[in-house]
């Protein structure tokens, strides 16, 4: 008989039943036990060994609000603005409607959309060129979506900065609306950075994103090698990643194999068609979950062990 299944988990050692955020219906993992190890893992490790990495679109926004009002992606809040080019307008309209079937078609393999996307993130780069424009447009379009985080976004965000969580936010979007919506909104601490694609300028024109692009496929820590990013959370080996679709659970994969990765999913379209695949795919799948109260109770739970820890070196130092 195997005897570890047996023995009695050493005190402290956490149960997921015992933690009513994970027992919700909404909340789905194909392996439990996983998720137990890994949270344990968390808990012992301490925040000293945490990063986030999170999706932006639909991630940190909200999929549904509860006024019904659709939120806009990065992009869109990029397209909304008054004065772009009516010419930009309808070409980056047809590019959308030619690639973003290929970018969700479930039997093209990876390595064949990969060449569609680098073209669509190309000539999309080639059609934001040659105009004026202005970062206030992209303030003033995003200032209607800082209400449309998910709920507690602004607590989840304070949480991490109290506890020095390096968070990056990881966009295939436009970084510009990204991290206007994350000031806006006031979560854009010190702890934060924003890997994305940014507008680049010259004489005064815009001309394309910066490089290096990123778009739906190489959005992992592999193009994050030489960023000043990959040098502060390399060591950090415990990490929390966060998704709606089923290429953000990859935005890990540059780290070491030793690491232990919590990979959370946002479920929302089509939930029966998608449910097999996002079970697999994630650790955790939160089925129509418009806050961030799943990952701000596993971050609740590093806290509590870490005052505890704090607690009992500030006694021994105190009975020495
Ligand atoms: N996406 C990618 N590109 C564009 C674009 O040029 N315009 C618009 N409106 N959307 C675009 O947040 C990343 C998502 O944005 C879409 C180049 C893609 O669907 C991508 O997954
Ligand atoms: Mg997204």
């Amino acid at each position: 008989m195997g005897c570890d299944e047996k023995r009695e988990p050493a005190s402290g050692y956490l149960r997921v039943q015992d933690i009513p955020a994970l027992t919700q219906d909404h909340c789905r993992m194909l392996d439990p036990a996983k998720v137990e190890r890994i949270i344990n893992e968390f808990v012992q490790g301490g925040p000293e060994r945490m990063q986030l990495v999170s999706d932006f679109d639909y991630t940190i926004t909200k999929q549904r609000t509860d006024d019904g009002c659709a939120v806009l992606s990065s992009f869109g809040i990029f397209n909304a603005c008054e004065s772009l080019p009516e010419n930009f307008k309808v070409e980056t309209e047809k590019l959308y409607r030619k690639y973003r079937p290929i970018e969700i078609d479930p039997h093209m393999p990876v390595e064949e959309k990969t060449k569609f996307m680098i073209e669509w993130w190309t000539k999309s780069g080639e059609l934001t060129s040659g105009f004026s424009f202005d970062q206030s447009e992209i303030d003033h379009v995003a200032s209607k979506y800082k209400h449309a985080l998910r709920d507690r976004t602004h607590e989840f965000f304070a949480d991490l900065d109290r506890l020095g969580i390096p968070t990056l936010v990881f966009s295939a979007g436009l970084g510009n609306s990204v991290v206007s919506v994350l000031r806006q909104a006031n979560v854009m601490h010190p702890n934060v950075r924003v890997v994305s694609n940014f507008l680049k300028y010259r004489n005064g024109n815009l001309d394309g994103f910066q490089q290096p692009m990123i778009h739906t496929f190489n959005k992992n820590e592999t193009v994050l090698d030489g960023n000043e990013y990959y040098d502060l959370v390399h060591t950090r080996d415990h990490i929390i990643v966060m998704g709606d679709s089923i290429g953000d659970a990859d935005m890990a994969s540059g780290v070491p194999a030793s690491s232990h990765i919590m990979k959370i999913g946002f479920l929302f379209d089509h939930v029966e068609a998608n449910m097999e695949k996002y079970m697999k795919t994630f650790d955790i799948v939160l089925v129509d979950d418009q806050t961030m109260d799943v990952p701000r109770t596993l971050l609740g739970l590093i806290e509590k062990q870490h005052q505890l820890n704090l607690q009992a070196a500030a006694a021994k130092q105190s009975s020495l």
